[in-house]
């Protein structure tokens, strides 16, 4: 669907009412608790970000469906999807996954409306006047078409640097506007839907540091001057580099005592088992013991999907089951269902048996290349497992390691030789040798298959 900057709003058209409130109870009743009805007891939110192109997978949509109160459009809503070209809109896939959240009663959040990624080119290369222009109509664009349906919306994301210094990131808006385009956009955003909360998101902002400080100040400022902002993300990007800080509650304390909720909006944690699983317990307790902090958005359903799928963040495993990290969770929420009980879906001892399979290249040289696949069953144990490897069309493989490979064309199916017997949660691996004959390309692999 494509329109021009003047339109009905999607409400108005459809006759729609705005969107539930936040605290509503989950929309599907269930014996047990999900992770959406837990945190509406708390009287929060737990959402997921979502990907349109994955609504028509059925396990997507029934983990999506059953489990989340809210959802984040991961890409649907940036600048480069929906105003390719100046003044005309594309709403067709943040649509889907509005229409999507709001057929199962779920919230909505706004991602994002002035950001110096996913950014069309013809943006950039506008002058200081027309580029203000543009990010105004862009906001009221956005804004309009989705008018009472939000209920909140990234403002302005990731304009801070990182490193030491504080200092606002270079980018379009901040070299031709200078600082004062953030408090434009929230101003113009406010007028556009004034239901809306408005809210600055950013990462590595999630302890106390260089760059929350420079970001605390700016709020602080907005909140003595009257900018419109009602809140803050906190995107909540974690790995061995980035770990959960230690004063991150603090920190999210600090923003609220301003005066403005804080979300945390784009949650994963690198990992696995009881590790990961502690490390998203110490989030959601942080969320919990700040009565501003009103949501959770993890950034993704499952592994599978994730853009850092190699670092299995997220709650769900690539065949959505439910890892130790969905049980810390649903109980850091004080959910009532019985987190690894069997019998659950999803969770151990419901029989359901599954393995991921991951790639990696772990030699390299001009005419060839060695890859690894590690599989890793899920949370029963299993005795075999099959996974597919397809090669870009020139390459071949000339020897295969730890795993029994038949070939049809470029796709290799690959069983185990001696390593098919896995306790839950343990990996094995398989290597091998290919020559390149000229594509350095990656080969695909396939969804792994457990008995
Ligand atoms: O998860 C998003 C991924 O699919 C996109 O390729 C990427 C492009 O920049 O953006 C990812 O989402 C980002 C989010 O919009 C802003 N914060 C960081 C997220 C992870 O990169």
């Amino acid at each position: 669907m494509s329109m021009t900057v003047r339109r009905l709003t999607r409400a108005a058209t459809a006759g729609l009412v705005a969107a539930a409130a936040l605290t509503a109870a989950a929309h599907s009743a269930e014996a047990a608790d999900t992770l959406g009805s837990a945190a509406a007891g708390q009287g929060r939110y737990f959402g997921t970000a979502v990907a349109a192109n994955h609504l028509g997978e059925a396990d997507y949509a029934a983990t999506l469906d059953r489990e989340f109160g809210s959802v984040t459009p991961e890409n649907e809503m940036k600048w480069d999807a929906t105003e390719p070209s100046r003044g005309t809109f594309t709403f067709g896939s943040a649509d889907r996954i509005v229409d999507h959240a709001q057929s199962q009663g779920m919230d909505v959040r706004g991602h994002t409306l002035v950001w110096h990624s996913q950014l069309p080119s013809w943006v950039s290369s506008l002058g200081a006047s027309d580029l203000r222009t543009a990010m105004n109509d862009h906001i009221n664009g956005l804004m309009g078409h989705y008018k009472g349906e939000i209920h909140s919306w990234d403002v302005v994301n990731e304009a801070f640097q990182d490193g030491g210094s504080g200092a606002r990131r270079s980018s379009p808006f901040q070299d031709k506007l200078g600082n004062g385009f953030i408090e434009e956009a929230f101003r113009t955003a406010r007028a556009a839907d004034p239901a809306a909360k408005l809210c600055y998101n950013d990462y590595n902002t999630d302890g106390v540091n260089a760059k929350s400080n420079a970001v605390y100040d700016m709020v602080e400022d907005f909140k003595s001057r009257g900018v419109p902002i009602d809140c803050v993300g906190f995107q909540s990007h974690f790995n061995s580099n980035s770990p959960v800080p230690s004063d991150y509650r603090q920190n999210l304390q600090r923003f609220a005592d301003l005066g403005v909720d804080v979300q945390i909006t784009e949650l994963d944690i690198e990992g696995s088992g009881s590790a990961q699983a502690a490390d998203y317990t110490k989030v959601v307790e942080a969320c919990l013991a700040v009565s501003r902090c009103t949501g959770m958005t993890v950034w993704g359903v499952t592994d599978k999907y994730s853009w850092r799928s190699g670092g299995t963040p997220l709650l769900f495993d690539g065949n959505y089951q439910e890892k130790p990290a969905y049980d810390a969770v649903l109980s850091a929420l004080g959910g009532s269902g019985d987190p690894g009980d069997p019998g659950d879906p999803g969770d151990p001892g419901d029989g359901t048996l599954s393995c991921t399979a991951t790639y990696t290249r772990t030699a390299d040289w001009s005419s060839g290349y060695n890859g690894q696949v590690t599989i890793t069953a899920g949370d029963e144990p299993i005795s075999s497992w099959t996974a597919t490897v397809t090669l870009p069309a020139q390459q071949s493989v000339s020897s295969l390691w730890n795993g029994t490979p038949t070939r049809s064309g470029n796709v290799m199916t690959v069983r185990p030789s001696w390593n098919g017997t896995l306790a839950a949660g343990a990996s094995t691996s398989f290597g091998f040798t290919v020559a390149k004959n000229g594509s350095d390309a990656a080969p695909a692999v396939g969804t792994c298959t457990a008995s």
